[in-house]
Order: C-alpha cells, then structure tokens, then sequence
C-alpha cells in the first residue's frame, strides 16, 4: 500500500531529472571517466602479464624477466591504485553535489506549495524524503557512473584478453552468461518492489514517532503507553520483515553468479587442458585466459549488485521527483503582480464562497464584507462556523473558489503576493516560535533590524522585562516549540514581532485557552498597542474585544448573518445574543 504519494512518474522523465543534475558535473565526470579505462587498463594487462610470466619465466627460464615482470606489476598497481583513489573521489563529490542540489530544489520547491498541501503531507514524511531518499539518490550517479564503468571497462578488458588468448575458451565460457541474465533481472524486480515498499513503511515511522512525541501528554494522561507501543511494534516488525526480503534478495546474487561462474571455469578447464595436452595451446596462454575468466568473476558480480543499488535508488528518485514534479496547488504568484503604494481604504469580500476540498461540504457561503481603514472588526461564532477559515483567505493561504476579495478595489489574485502578505500581521491561536534567540524570533519578519528597534517592540509588547529577566536576555535560545517560556510570555513575543513587522492589517486569532488573569490582562495591554492605527480582524474570544469592536460580524455555518454593534446585535436579540450569554457571559460570573 503506497500511502503518501502514490504519483508515479514515467521512467523518460526520471532519467530525464537524473540527467539534468549531473550535466553541469561533466567535466569532473569526464576525467573520471578517463581515469576508469586507466583502472581498467590496469586490470587486464595482469591477466594479460600470465602468460608471459608463464611460458617465459616458467618455461623458458629467462632470467632478465624475472627481475623485470615484479617490477612491472608493482608499476601496473601504483597505477590503479592512483586512478582508482582519484576516480572515486571525483565521483562522489558528485554524487554530493547532486545531493546538495536536489536537497536545495526540494526545499524551495515545498516552500512554494500551499497550506493544502501541507495538510494532506504530514511533515514527517517530508522530511524522510530529505534524509533517506535522496542519499539513495545520490547512490544513483555515484553507483551508477563511478562504480558501474569502472566494472564495465573492466570487463571489457578482460574479456579482450581472453579473446586474444583464444577466442573459441572465451565463446565457450560466455555461453554461461545469458544464463545468469535471467535470475539477476528476477531479483532485481523484487527489489524495486521491497525497496518501495519499504520507503514507505519508514515514512510512516518517522510519522509515527513525530505525532506520539509531540502528543507525549496526550498519550500519559490517556495511558495509552501500551497501544502506542503496540502500534510502533507493528511498523516497527513490518519494516524489518520487509528489510529481510530485501537482504534475501540481494545475498542471493552472490552465490547464484558464483555457481554459474563455476560452470564456466570447469568448462573451460576440461576444453582448455585438452588443448594444451594436444599440443594446440602452451600452458602460458591457458592460465592467462583463466586468469581473465576469473577476474572476470568480481566485475561481474558487482554489477549484478551494482544493479540491485540502482533499483534501490530509482524508487527513492521516483519520490523525490514525484514531489519535484507536484504543481504548486492553487495559489500562485506570477511574479507579476501588482504593488501599490500602501493600503489605503478597504479591504471586501464580494460573494465570496470556499471549500478546502472539491468535493468537500462549503465552507464559507457569499460572503459580503467590507472592511474600512483604521477600523476594528470582530468575527464571532461557533466553533466551526468559518472564522479561520474567513481570515486565512485574505493573506491567500487559500484561493476563494468563487467571488473575489479585493483591497482597495484590486483583487488580491492581482496583486504582488510578497506585497499582499507584508501587508499582514498575523497572530494566531498557536502563537508559533522557532527554537532559535529571542531577538531573532522578533525579528523573523524584519531581517535587518537593530537590537534597538528589537527592545522597543518588546517594550511595546510587554515582553522586555521578562526577557532581560532571562539568562541570556535578548540571546536566550527559547527551545523547540517555546517549551521554556509560558503561554503568556510566548503570546507576548509573537505580538513583539507582529509590532516590529508593523503591517497595515492585523488578524488576530484570540486563543481560546484561558490566561491567569494576570497574564491575560498583560497580554490583552500589548494587543491594545498592537492594535493602535491599524486595520483589524480579530477571531473573538473574549468579551473585552466584542465590546472594543466597532463592529461585530457574526458567523454561522459559513454564512453572515448579522453585523453591528454590540449594542444594536445585542438589543436584536437574535444569534449574536445567544451566542454572547453562551460564550462570552460565562467570563463575567
Ligand atoms: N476545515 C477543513 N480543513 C481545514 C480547516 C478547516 O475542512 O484545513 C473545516 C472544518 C470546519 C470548517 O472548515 O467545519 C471551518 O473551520 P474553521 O477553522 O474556519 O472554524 P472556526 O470558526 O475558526 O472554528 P474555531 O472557533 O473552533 O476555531
Ligand atoms: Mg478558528
């Protein structure tokens, strides 16, 4: 069962994408290449050296050989040993470079693609794809170019030098080879299926263990240790079933390709000795050509293995460049858009409807909204209703699905994206922070900030106190997920970044979880700075920013029902009433 990304993509096109990132290498490439019929070279004039060394040394008892032949296999192994050094460091510094490149493809590639898509791709399985699929990617040109020449020209070598010895021992002795074709082609289509296989499998690992990590609290309080553990289990047996298959595949080459090698050698032995008894062949040419036949046997086992890499390599690349080929879904930025000045007057939502899905049930209905500069509006309703929905459309992490929004009457599908988006501030229910410094936290969306513009907005957010309170002040790193700074004080540091990017528009996701009301009180403070000349949107959640509002906009199932103040909704006594005594009176007993 392939579970995350069943795309498959034509083998043209893969070999196509391979190509591509190995052509800017071709000089490195080149030289390897050259450096390969050196090794090969090298290789083949030992076997060739057999029979010399025999007939002359053995036979003819020629004793300036003697000293000369050592002498000369010392050279031929200097040689090779230097070319083969050379070559393989060229080779996979390549195959890093491609990785690198691929890596840096992959990255921005994924960057570019919309919040669907990172719904439907849990980020553990992303990030296998980094980690293990394209180091055996890598495998592909460092294997393919490096190791599989190499063994080739070897070959080639080699069976010239049987040629040349006798060319009827080396037809007899090739004859075994279509037979070893057709258990190495069997192997290798099990493999491909396994390695797939399990590539999957560690993806779902990886997904596995990054949900039960993080939810470590869930799982405690719930004791679901033994479940979890039991579901780790299976995955856990599965892989290692399916690693096994694997191994049995591939340890099953070595020994195949052996046995058919020693019909070859035994053929050739009985054929050969027949030959040199008559008279017809001197000793000097037979072990010669037994020595090229079994030299043979290394160059041609590890290209059946060679093989087995490549296949392995091949459904990681088909990953990696599934990924690489996946459009940009939905919101896309030409590049072209326009960029005005600044935002002026309004921001409208003209019959704007949306679903997350095509098939899915709508989830915003015509929405009509207009919203002037300067202006607070709070968005109210159950949960559920759209609300984050509503404010996710305006920076375009979605596109609506019909209608259009427009700011200052240009829809926002025209307009510059990165403009679009430095319009916005946003601080959400998850107040998201990166495990880095504090003041590079605050200032993620202003790169060349002073430490002073830094201090200030801290200042404003009510965060400096605590922050120069910290070990390392401005330079303490916060920990992954901001586990060492409370949910007030993480809620602070997110409006000190929103106040340092200072956007136009503001969307506030009030988080619904409850603030001792100190810390609430303090956090509600550096909202009402953050809030100050701008445009606002505010999710509501509390009853201190319905009352702010100047206006309120109810919501439900998708739709506007009502808008006004809190007085006039209030005295209406329809949905908003209802939903205020629901929601919001509870905070007041
Ligand atoms: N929904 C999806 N996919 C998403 C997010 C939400 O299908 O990625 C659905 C769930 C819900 C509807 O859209 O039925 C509206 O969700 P939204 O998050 O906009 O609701 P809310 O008004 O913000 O609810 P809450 O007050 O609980 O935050
Ligand atoms: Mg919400």
């Amino acid at each position: 069962m392939e579970r995350y990304f069943p795309e498959k993509i034509d083998r043209s096109d893969q070999i196509k994408r391979i190509k591509n990132y190995i052509k800017p290498h071709w000089k490195r490439l080149s030289i390897s290449l050259i450096l390969t019929v050196l090794v090969a070279a090298s290789t083949a004039a030992v076997a060739w050296l057999v029979k010399p060394v025999m007939d002359d040394i053995f036979l003819k008892k020629d004793v300036t050989l003697l000293t000369v032949f050592p002498l000369i296999i010392i050279a031929i192994y200097i040689v090779k040993g230097i070319a083969i050094f050379a070559q393989s460091y060229l080779i996979r510094q390549i195959g890093q470079r491609v990785i690198m490149k691929v890596r840096e493809d992959l990255y921005g590639h994924i960057q570019t693609m919309s919040l669907g898509f990172f719904h439907k791709y849990p980020s553990a399985v992303l990030m296998s794809r980094f980690t293990n699929d394209i180091s055996r990617l890598a495998n592909i040109s460092s294997a393919v170019v490096a190791n599989f020449f190499r063994e080739l020209f070897s070959l080639l070598g080699l069976i010239c030098v049987a040629l040349s010895r006798d060319w009827k021992l080396t037809l007899i002795a090739l004859t075994v080879l279509p037979a070893a074709s057709v258990p190495i082609t069997k192997v290798t289509e099990r493999l491909r299926k396994f390695s797939r296989k399990t590539r999957d499998k560690n993806a779902e690992m990886n997904n596995f263990l990054q949900e039960s990590f993080t939810g470590i609290k869930i799982v405690k309080i719930f004791c679901r240790e033994k479940y979890e553990k039991e579901k780790f289990n299976n995955v856990n047996n599965k892989i290692y079933r399916l690693t096994m298959k694997t191994v049995k595949a591939d340890e099953i080459i070595s020994p195949v390709m052996e046995l058919i090698g020693s019909l070859a050698i035994a053929l050739v032995i009985w054929y050969g000795g027949l030959q040199v008894i008559k008279g017809t062949s001197t000793p000097g040419t037979f072990f010669s050509f037994i020595a090229a036949v079994m030299m043979m046997y290394g160059p041609v086992r590890k290209l059946a293995r060679m093989n087995n890499n490549i296949q392995q390599s091949l459904a990681s690349s088909e990953r990696v460049f599934g990924l690489l080929n996946m459009a940009e879904e939905e919101v896309i930025d030409k590049g072209k858009g326009v960029k005005p000045e600044s935002f002026k007057e309004k921001i409208t939502f003209e019959g704007v409807t949306f679903s997350y899905e095509k098939d899915d049930g709508i989830v915003l209905k015509d929405i009509d909204l207009h919203i002037h500069r300067g202006e607070i509006v709070a968005l109210v309703g159950s949960s559920g209703a759209g609300k984050t929905t509503l404010c996710s459309l305006i920076p375009r992490f979605y596109d609506v699905n019909g209608g259009r929004i427009l700011i200052d009457d240009i829809d926002i599908r025209s307009l510059d994206l990165k403009w679009l988006r430095q319009q916005i501030g946003l601080v959400t229910q998850e107040n998201l922070l990166f495990n880095d410094t504090v003041s590079n936290n605050i200032s993620y969306g202003k790169e060349d900030a002073s430490i002073d513009e830094i201090k200030n907005a801290a200042q404003i957010a009510y965060a400096h106190d605590f922050i120069t309170d910290m070990t390392n002040g401005y330079n303490t790193v916060i920990g992954e997920k901001a586990t060492r700074l409370s949910g007030g004080e993480a809620q602070r540091i997110a409006i000190a970044r929103a106040i340092l990017k200072n956007p136009a528009i503001l969307i506030l996701d009030e988080a619904t979880s409850e603030l001792d009301s100190e810390s609430e009180t303090i956090v509600q403070k550096a909202l009402d700075n953050l809030m100050k000349n701008r445009t606002t949107i505010v999710i509501a959640h509390r009853l201190t920013t319905v009352f702010k509002a100047d206006r309120i906009v109810v919501l439900e199932n998708g739709e506007i029902i009502e808008t006004g103040t809190h007085e006039e909704l209030f005295n209406n006594g329809g949905t908003y009433k209802r939903l205020f005594e629901l929601q919001f009176m509870p905070a007041i007993k």
